[in-house]
């Protein structure tokens, strides 16, 4: 049974030398891959010396550093359920996190330990433990009392191992909970499919920019570089000169489009730079065709562009291996092998090759479901077990998929998840305000970003800047819309329905 904790499967494929070097950081920190040994079994200890029920939370909102890695795997290895939340959120949101996962852990940076652990504490957590990016805190501090030796706490399949919260269209976000079964069967597929090259066939170099609070840089990237007993170069954020500087030692990338967008406006992006790379990935959001053919270009390399949700871990990719088909911009691949994709009409029929529709999945690493959301779980899946995107898309004759669209309203800003009606929320609640709409609009860096369009009430006299300051101090930054237009009335249907593609449409870039 203990092979099904997804720890063990990724312990398993450290290389033969454990004193080789597993993560390299940007100031030159080595880590040895006996170093991530010791310290998850030492961690792992720490979390199981607090004798927390089956199925407990550690939730950790904490910088990216080579230790809160550590800290992630500690609590696979310890059979415990991660919950990552982006640094970016403020109090309200933590709030809301922190009171509906209940928590048995929380780790916080140190200079959020007083705000933190008073939610922390008032939900019914029963630890607070802080970690800073320069391995300080209490985490670290508490952990070096425990021992280098850790069995991996044996788990089934279904086990929940991470739970990843997912903003929702009505404004409440939802928890996703993947099994150690969803995140292996990602991992092993992910494997083979872009060819990743073991230690034993000359080995791959992984440049992480990403954060890891999301599915891409926590789960996407790390994960196949753990699995491959790859060798990490670890930023602890992008920062398009460093990526330049450390690409020559690196074989793999991973990025949202943004990433791409920012490092092409890079003088030194030359071919000569990238002479040891062999993939360049791209997700989370749409890559522009311009981008890709840019990129082409510029570097000689072909991006490889896939699709996935936080529910669903990786859904489908464009093909590494020529054999496997060419690597076609503007579209996210074929399904990779174990998913089966459909699009479906109003009705729920299949449509025909090239036809518009929902896009529909199921494999083996779609999610368990939303926690304690039953009601949810079961509107998101269809009666023969299919989970609804909420993209929509179509197929072409070679079976690769376009996304064109979201049945959902959502933003999709730098590869970050923003739904309107959060936003609206919080502005909706603000003195004066009537009602508003919060649209998406093209942006060169980010792809998309937010734009708010605010009534007032009656007599109200409102200033957009102090609507955007409110919305700062309250959201997470990537949250907040980066233009608000003050206006009389807002276009409505004949159902009442706001026009929000007319809203964009006016509000857009010109
Ligand atoms: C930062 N800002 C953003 C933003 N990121 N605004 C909108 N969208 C974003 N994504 C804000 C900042 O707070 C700042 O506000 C202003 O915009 C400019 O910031 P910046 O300095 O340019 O931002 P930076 O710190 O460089 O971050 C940009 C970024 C980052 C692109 C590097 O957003 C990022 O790492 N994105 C990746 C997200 C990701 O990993 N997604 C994967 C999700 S998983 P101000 O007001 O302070 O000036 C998923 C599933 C799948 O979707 O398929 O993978
Ligand atoms: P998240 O909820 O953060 O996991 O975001 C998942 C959403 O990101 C998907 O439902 C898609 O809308 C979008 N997405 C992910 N990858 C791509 C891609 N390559 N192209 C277009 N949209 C994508």
């Amino acid at each position: 049974m203990t092979s099904a904790n997804l720890f063990v499967a990724l312990r398993n494929a450290f290389p033969a030398d454990l004193d080789a070097c597993a993560v390299e950081t940007e100031t030159g920190l080595l880590y040895s891959w006996r170093d991530l040994d010791d310290a998850t079994a030492m961690v792992a200890n720490l979390l199981e010396s607090l004798q927390l029920p089956a199925g407990a939370r550690i939730a950790a909102q904490v910088e990216k550093s080579v230790e809160s890695l550590i800290l992630y795997l500690a609590t696979l290895r310890a059979g415990l359920v991660y919950l990552p939340l982006n640094t970016a959120y403020q109090s309200a949101e933590m709030a809301y996190f922190i009171q509906d996962a209940e928590p048995a852990v929380v780790v916080c940076s140190p200079d959020r330990f007083g705000w933190i652990s008073k939610l922390a504490f008032t939900a019914g957590t029963q630890y607070v433990l802080t970690l800073g990016d320069d391995r300080t805190g209490s985490l670290l501090q508490r952990a070096a009392q425990c021992s280098r030796q850790h069995t991996p706490v044996a788990v089934h399949a279904d086990d929940l191992a991470a739970i990843i919260y997912t903003s929702g269209t009505t404004g409440r976000s939802k928890g996703a909970m993947l099994t150690h079964g969803n995140l292996l069967a990602n991992a092993q597929v992910l494997k083979t499919y872009w060819g990743w090259r073991t230690p034993e066939q000359g080995g791959d170099v992984l440049l992480h920019a990403l954060p890891i609070f999301h599915v891409h840089g926590l789960f996407v990237a790390i994960h196949g570089a753990l699995i491959n007993g790859s060798k990490m170069i670890w930023l602890s954020k992008f920062d398009p000169q460093v990526v330049l500087s450390k690409l020559p030692q690196a074989t793999v990338f991973m990025g949202v489009p943004t990433l791409y967008v920012r490092l092409l406006a890079e003088p030194g992006l030359t071919p000569a730079q990238l002479c040891s790379m062999r993939l360049f990935v791209s997700g989370s959001a749409p890559m522009l065709l311009d981008t890709f053919i840019a990129w082409q270009e510029r570097t000689g390399h072909t991006i490889l562009e896939r699709y996935g949700m936080s529910e669903t871990v990786m859904l489908t990719s464009n093909p590494y291996h020529p054999h496997d088909g060419e690597r076609k911009g503007g579209t996210v691949g074929r399904p990779l092998p174990g998913v089966t994709l459909r699009v479906c009409g109003a009705q729920s029929q299949d449509l025909a090759t090239g036809e518009v529709g929902d896009i529909q999945v199921q494999g083996p690493s779609v999610f368990k479901g939303y926690w304690r959301m039953p009601e949810k779980t079961a509107e998101e899946f269809t009666a023969d077990g299919f989970f609804k995107t909420g993209d929509v898309g179509r197929i072409d004759s070679d079976g690769y998929v376009t996304i064109v669209g979201r049945s959902k309203d959502l933003i999709i800003s730098g590869g970050y998840n923003v739904y309107p009606a959060e936003v609206e929320g919080y502005i909706n609640a603000m003195p004066g305000v009537a009602e508003s709409a919060v649209v998406g609009v093209p942006d060169t860096d980010f792809g998309e970003v937010g734009v708010a369009i605010v009534v007032g009430k009656p007599g109200a006299t409102l200033a957009p800047h102090a609507i955007l300051l409110q919305l700062k101090a309250t959201l997470a930054n990537f949250k907040v819309p980066k233009r608000c237009f003050v206006v009389g009335a807002l276009p409505r249907n004949a159902m009442g329905k706001v026009q929000k593609a007319l809203l964009r449409a006016e509000y857009g870039p010109r």
